[in-house]
């Protein structure tokens, strides 16, 4: 039987996302790849030691606690650090990501590819715009002025890329590796937004959002480690500030037919999956990691690209 059923495939269409409950293992294929970001936390816990930016590694503390001490006591926030994709600005030669076989083996999950293809068919696109979002709570985050890891404001992902993207189907699959209660900053949706296209973006200090948006029927959708919400990249979401004690970690992943633009060619995607084509398959994380080495390298050397459509000093947005 297909993961994704005739009623799913209705809801979606209807109100632009849905959410498959128990999708993914947490011991099988969760764990793996919290396993994998402990050592990367060890690395620049060792690192900030070493800089005598914290007193102590904290290697006792399991990891969202982890991170969220070493947060606070060096007064800043590594989300690039373990993000699997570069910033829009101010790439350079050292600029950090983590882009690790089990975070590439996340994305190639053959349950992931099999549902993805009932959306997008089945010659299937992995689209670079993809992130990890770790969220510490709230109260134990340093004052940077950079407010994109407290709360994420409300956008049609559509709108975070360039309109060469407008005419394709790229869908978003977002999976909680923790739980993602309300008071953990889960997500909240606005039922079938994805049929009024495109809404005005403007920048905040969280990141690009949608002007003047009316939130009053939206829906907050809690969702636990191992389900996975597929959603309409013209569907109006955001998330809630972390008020629990919890760190709430999650991926958001994107597919799309091969050959459709990305949004983002700058950045470098791949061949997930192709009947037509399978040697074009990229099945080796060694050679997707020097993908995004060789895209860090060449965008040092540059001027920044432009990622999106929107102009910083749009009257509209005053
Ligand atoms: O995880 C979040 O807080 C926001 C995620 C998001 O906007 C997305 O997955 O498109
Ligand atoms: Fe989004």
């Amino acid at each position: 039987m297909p993961s994704i059923t005739q009623d799913h495939l209705i809801q979606y269409e209807n109100d632009g996302f849905v959410i498959v409950e128990n999708f993914l293992d947490t011991d099988e294929d969760i764990q793996p790849v919290i396993d994998e970001y402990t050592q990367v936390l060890d690395q620049l816990a060792n690192q900030l030691y070493a800089d005598r930016k914290i007193s102590n590694v904290y290697a006792n503390l399991p990891f969202g606690e982890r991170l969220t001490k070493v947060y606070a006591e060096s007064g800043e926030v590594y989300s690039q650090y373990f993000d699997f994709s570069l910033p829009q600005n101010g790439v350079d030669a050292d600029t950090p990501f983590w882009a690790g076989p089990a975070v590439f083996h996340m994305l190639r999950h053959q349950k992931l590819l099999d549902a993805a293809e009932s959306f997008v068919g089945n010659e299937i696109y992995s689209n670079p715009v993809q992130h990890i979002r770790i969220k510490p709570p709230e109260h134990a985050l340093p004052q940077t002025g950079d407010n994109r890891v407290i709360q994420t404001p409300w956008h049609q992902d559509n709108g975070v890329l360039l309109s060469e993207a407008d005419d394709g189907n790229i869908l978003t699959v977002w999976l909680p590796l923790t739980n993602a209660t309300i008071e953990q900053g889960c997500l909240q949706v606005l039922p079938g937004s994805h049929k009024s296209g495109l809404m005005h973006h403007c920048y905040q200090d969280n990141g690009l959002a949608i002007h003047n948006f009316d939130e009053k029927d939206a829906l907050s959708i809690p969702m636990q480690a191992g389900d996975v919400l597929f959603m309409h990249q013209l569907t109006c979401h955001n998330s809630l500030p972390n008020v629990s004690n919890a760190v709430r970690i999650s991926f958001d992943l994107r597919y799309q037919a091969i050959g459709e633009p990305t949004g983002r060619p700058v950045f470098p995607g791949f061949v997930a999956r192709s009947k037509k084509d399978p040697e074009s398959e990229l099945h080796d994380a060694a050679i997707w990691e020097r993908l995004w080495r060789d895209t860090r390298d060449k965008l040092a050397k540059e001027e920044n690209p432009t990622f999106n459509r929107w102009n910083v000093t749009d009257p509209v947005c005053a």
